[in-house]
């Protein structure tokens, strides 16, 4: 079959970036670090769910935050007074981390910490329902988020990053008294490509539904694996 050049090369893009992944991920099993990839349009919640699970979990886990934006530190200095460490990363035009510029990330954390002292690194995507569900990073779960005011059709229409979501959290559920939206439609819309996705529903304003994602991500976390017992 005939591939147009476009097809070529961003297939040939897709693997290098895979590779690059597979490499990643190859460095945190080798640390017993589970990496989580969050991912939602701008304003979904990540960051604010990103607060809560810092501030929940610091006497548990020992956690890191890669924290993907086109500019600015914002997202990273509201994150830094949880005490983890937060490595920026600005993406400038592109609309997506890709596992090139986490690879750049994993280099800067591993020149300051002791990365087999970590259980968990938490990646906050850039915002975007598109583009960061194509390029893996080197996690071992994709969480993706969508806010109730988005609506009930967006797993529809950008099916990608809800096809592939290991974890889907539903933001904002607090504003449901002023919305019409259907969040058992909103479910079925995504069951219906995944049907294996654990499904959330969480308002972190009024900390409903924190406890079930909190319980979900320390499922995530390896075992550690003990050598030369
Ligand atoms: N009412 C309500 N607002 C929220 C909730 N989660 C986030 N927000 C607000 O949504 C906006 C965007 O949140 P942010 O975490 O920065 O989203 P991000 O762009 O995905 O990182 C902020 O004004 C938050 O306060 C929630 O559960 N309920
Ligand atoms: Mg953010």
């Amino acid at each position: 079959m005939h591939q147009s050049i476009d097809t070529v090369i961003g297939l040939n893009l897709l693997h290098a970036n895979q590779a690059g992944a597979d490499h990643n991920r190859a460095h945190f099993d080798d640390w017993g670090i589970t990496c989580l990839n969050l991912m939602s349009s701008p304003g979904a919640g990540k960051t604010v769910l990103l607060e809560k699970t810092l501030a929940a979990l610091q006497g548990e886990l020992k956690m890191a935050v890669i924290e993907g934006d086109m500019t600015t530190e914002l997202d990273a200095d509201r994150l830094r007074q949880y005490g983890s460490p937060v490595i920026a990363i600005n993406t400038g035009r592109s609309c997506h981390l890709d596992s090139k510029m986490v690879a750049g990330g994993i280099h800067r954390f591993k020149e300051d910490y002791n990365p087999q002292e970590f259980d968990l690194v938490l990646v906050e995507n850039v915002g975007n329902l598109v583009c960061p569900a194509e390029f893996e990073v080197g996690e071992h779960a994709k969480v993706a988020l969508l806010s109730i005011t988005e609506g009930e059709d967006k797993p529809l229409k950008y099916p990608i990053m809800f096809q592939e979501a290991d974890c889907l959290i539903i933001t904002k559920i607090d504003l449901m008294p002023h919305l019409d939206i259907d969040l058992e439609k909103l479910a079925a819309n995504v069951r219906s490509m995944n049907p294996h996705v654990t499904i959330i529903p969480v308002s972190a304003k009024t900390g409903e539904g924190l406890a079930t994602w909190l319980s979900w991500v320390k499922q995530q976390i390896k075992t550690p694996v003990i050598a030369n017992v």
